[in-house]
């Protein structure tokens, strides 16, 4: 595994994110999400693509002015007009695309791969002469033939784009095919690589991390997995992994990502499915009396990361599944002297409700109080 020194995160909540079908986000909501973005520590904030809307112009506006650590990067085409928005408004980075794959030259630009090379070349140069940093993104990289992609990344270079990245802009790739599309354009580049996944597969966060295992500089993310369809990696699932599985030591304050999940998820009004990985309700529950029983004992028995590391607490379920040690951890919770025979009372009771599946502090007090059991 070859992670580079310093891997970067790019948060694209405010951009892609707002891409997703039923979400809008007001101008105060973007400010007050990328002040948290930046205390989390994104390296990278995309602020949106100006020509979207008078709105986003304005809030790309309103962000370019806030002061902040990470870079702040508009979106927009390669275009001389969406440069010169972003030119006017001021941002430092700009990161814009063109379709690469055969289906984009011919069906959104109607171009020859020479006509392309030479727009993309115009655009980068226009950049930069106009003062900008500059990420090329090839839309749609995954479906473009290998030769051509390099051929695009080696022009954006030598026409002075800082950064080069890749799009899997359906999510068709899987980590196999990843890490040989990336690995071989990290081989023929000298500026960073961005890995740009969508999660219509189901494998955006795999992606994204085999692209960083082969030599990946930075990746996109969004709070939530926002974006187009279905979306792009969550940043939970990114950051964490990175954290403990790959041991990297970002500079990145993990007991945020409860309160960047609900801001975004009162500001987009989606909410996040209880079996979400790091976020979702489950993610730190347990249930059948075996996995309690050893979870009270030691926590790392069922559970790959500490809740506590996620400003997240763990849940004991209590329903028909439940066993001894969970009964008689909520007996001490809830200061109960009990005897053996109550924990058997407690069970059976609890066993023939089988429908009943999560039952409450003051549901399990009252009963234990109807059987006689006094604190
Ligand atoms: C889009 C498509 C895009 C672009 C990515 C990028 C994609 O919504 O404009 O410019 O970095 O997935 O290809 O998000
Ligand atoms: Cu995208």
């Amino acid at each position: 595994m070859d992670l580079i020194a310093k891997i970067e995160i790019l948060d694209s909540t405010l951009r892609e994110g707002e891409q997703t079908p039923g979400v809008s986000f007001s101008i105060n909501e973007k400010v007050a999400l990328a002040k948290r973005l930046d205390a989390f520590g994104v390296d990278f904030i995309e602020l949106g693509h100006p020509a979207v809307s008078p709105d986003v112009y304005e809030a790309v506006e309103a962000l370019n002015d806030l002061d902040l650590n990470g870079k702040k990067m508009a979106h927009g085409r390669a275009s001389k007009s969406d440069i010169n928005d972003v030119v006017a408004i001021g941002v430092g980075w700009m990161g814009f695309f063109f379709g690469t794959s055969p289906l984009s030259l011919k069906h959104k630009f109607n171009v020859t791969k020479s006509e392309a090379l030479n727009r993309i070349e115009t655009a980068v140069k226009y950049g930069k002469d106009n003062g900008l940093k500059l990420r090329f993104t090839a839309e749609d990289a995954s479906r473009t033939d290998i030769d051509f992609l390099i051929q695009v990344g080696q022009l954006v270079q030598l026409a002075g784009a800082d950064r080069f990245s890749l799009a899997d802009t359906v999510g068709c790739l899987t980590p196999a095919k990843t890490k040989e599309l990336v690995n071989c354009i990290v081989c023929e580049l000298d500026i960073p690589v961005h890995i740009h996944c969508h999660n219509d597969f189901g494998m955006a966060t795999a992606n994204a991390l085999s692209a960083l295992e082969v030599g990946a500089q930075c990746v996109d993310v969004a709070v939530n997995g926002l974006g187009e369809r279905c979306g792009l990696p969550p940043l939970a699932e990114v950051v964490t992994s990175l954290v403990n599985l790959y041991k990297v030591n970002g500079d990145w304050d993990l007991g945020m990502i409860p309160e960047l999940t609900e801001l975004v998820t009162s500001f987009s009004k989606l909410e996040s499915t209880d079996n979400q990985p790091i976020v979702g309700k489950n993610a730190f529950s347990h249930k059948a009396g075996l996995h309690v029983k050893a979870v009270v004992k030691d926590p790392k028995s069922y559970e790959a990361i500490s809740p506590e590391s996620l400003n997240r607490k763990r849940t004991l379920v209590i329903d028909k599944y439940t066993g001894r040690a969970a009964i008689e951890n909520k007996f001490k919770s809830l200061g109960f002297a009990y005897k053996k025979h109550d924990v058997t009372a407690v069970l059976n009771m609890i066993k023939s409700r089988p429908e009943k599946v999560d039952w409450t502090n003051e549901e399990l007090i009252s009963h234990i109080k109807s059987i006689g059991i006094q604190v």
